[in-house]
């Protein structure tokens, strides 16, 4: 499949699968899935053909394997990065004992004063590549990379889940277990 057209495909799937089902006329369930064949259809409506191997390709290929199918097959939808009101029911995990998440410096000040917050999401994104997350970062300006003491946040109750592509997902993270490390 052609890059650019892989790519086209992704953000239509993020955008419809995370934020607005209600573009094209799809619904969600409780858990984000959306019926494969619906969606298409949907898409073919909105003047956004995609055929069934395509979404596949995507699925499949997807560097940041964002999207899955349920067992079936039948079924698709976006494994984190939701903006509406799912419940994805991730089971609560153990976190490696540091994980990373990359921002920008603008928002340095304001994280060290109220923690990571979900913003329009429902958690916070960690994650174990501080590589990967740089890259993130850089999505929202100059990239600042923070470490996050996940073993102590553990020990004091925090919660954590992990999806099946390994982001680590947290309602909160309060300043002290943060720590601004350089970049490298
Ligand atoms: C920042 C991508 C000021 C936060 C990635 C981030 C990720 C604060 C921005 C996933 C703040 C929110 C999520 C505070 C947090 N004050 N700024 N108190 N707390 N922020 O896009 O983590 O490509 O919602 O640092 O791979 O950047 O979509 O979150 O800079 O996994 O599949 O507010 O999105 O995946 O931005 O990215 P986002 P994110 P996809």
């Amino acid at each position: 499949m052609d890059q650019n057209r892989e790519v086209k495909v992704s953000k239509t799937l993020s955008y419809v699968l995370r934020h607005r089902p209600d573009v094209i006329g799809i619904e969600l369930d409780a858990q984000g899935w959306t019926p494969v064949e619906s969606l298409l259809q949907a898409l073919q409506a909105a003047g956004k053909h995609t055929t069934r191997d395509e979404l596949a390709y995507v699925v499949e290929n997807n560097p940041k394997q964002r999207f899955e199918f349920d067992a079936t097959g039948e079924l698709i939808r976006a494994r984190q990065g939701h903006s509406v009101d799912v419940e994805l029911g991730y089971t609560a995990s153990v976190p490696p004992d540091v994980l990373f998440h990359g921002t920008a410096t603008r928002f340095l000040e304001s994280i060290f004063a109220e923690g990571l917050t979900r913003r329009r999401r429902h958690h916070v994104h960690l994650g174990t590549d501080s590589k990967l997350m740089l890259e993130v970062a850089s999505r929202h300006g100059r990239p600042a990379l923070l470490r996050i003491d996940a073993a102590q946040m553990l020990a004091d109750g925090h919660a954590f889940f992990v999806t099946a592509n390994n982001v680590w997902l947290t309602e909160h993270v309060p300043p002290r277990y943060i720590e601004h490390v350089q970049a490298q």
